[in-house]
């Protein structure tokens, strides 16, 4: 069984800016796709792009691969390569003693880092429909959802309903909130607007046009619709440990 760690060390490696960053499209051409238990990342994956735990092509008829390839391989590598330009600035910043661009630079961390995270995490928690995708939630997950919305059907209208309404760029996201123990569903805009400080986000969906408009142009509904075929519980479940320990 392999594990997100597992691939990063497939993944062929580069120094850029004294971090490391996995080159795109190594891992994916040569390396049958892996079975997608357990796709969280099981270490800090750092300023890198990390690979997916299954092929472009593996989430469809739900996301197409054309969309996948592109999303992972172009936007997905440029806010990697964003969030180390503006750490690179900032250290440059630091080392000159000249601040005028922190506040433009501050925004590019925010904004580029947001992305990183969010999309590592939404890969991770994917997998192809009836090899770890769709389903329902089971164990502790489930019962958590039950707890904090009532049913899982609630949870799904209302997670649907977030992630729909967000406007323009953004995503709809489920926390856990370690002030009250409690489960959220947020929106974010763009990557980075309107986070929730302290909460940690244990399952998303982005909805950035980016993410569906090849398939589903402006049929977001249609897209989110589909999306819960290849979500993967596991991952969520393990997500949520990882947030309460
Ligand atoms: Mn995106």
């Amino acid at each position: 069984m392999s594990t997100r760690r597992e691939f990063l060390q497939k993944a062929g490696t580069a120094v850029v800016a004294g971090a490391v960053i996995a080159s795109p499209l190594a891992s994916l051409a040569d390396t049958p796709p892996a079975q997608p238990t357990t796709t969280r990342p099981a270490g800090p994956i750092g300023f890198a792009l990390p690979s997916l735990p299954y092929a472009y092509n593996a989430l469809e008829p739900y996301i197409d691969a054309t969309t996948m390839e592109i999303h992972h391989s172009k936007h997905h590598a440029a806010y990697v390569k964003g969030l180390i330009d503006a750490e690179t600035a900032i250290a440059t910043a630091r080392s000159s003693g000249d601040f005028s661009l922190i506040q433009h630079l501050s925004r590019q961390v925010a904004f580029n880092y947001g992305g990183h995270y969010l999309h590592s995490m939404f890969w991770s928690i994917m997998a192809p429909y009836g090899n770890g995708g769709g389903g329902i939630p089971s164990g502790a997950i489930a019962e958590k959802i039950d707890v904090d919305f009532g049913s899982f059907d609630l949870f799904k209208k209302q997670f649907s309903a977030a992630a729909l309404k967000v406007e323009g760029s953004g995503w709809g996201l489920l926390h856990y909130r370690p002030m009250d123990g409690k489960l959220v569903i947020s929106q974010a805009e763009k990557q980075q607007d309107i986070a929730l400080w302290g909460g940690t986000p244990i399952m998303g969906i982005d909805v950035w046009e980016h993410a569906y408009y090849l398939k589903y142009q402006n049929k977001r509904a249609d897209y989110i619709e589909a999306w819960w075929n290849v979500v993967n519980w596991s991952a969520v479940s393990e997500y949520l440990t990882t947030a309460t320990r």
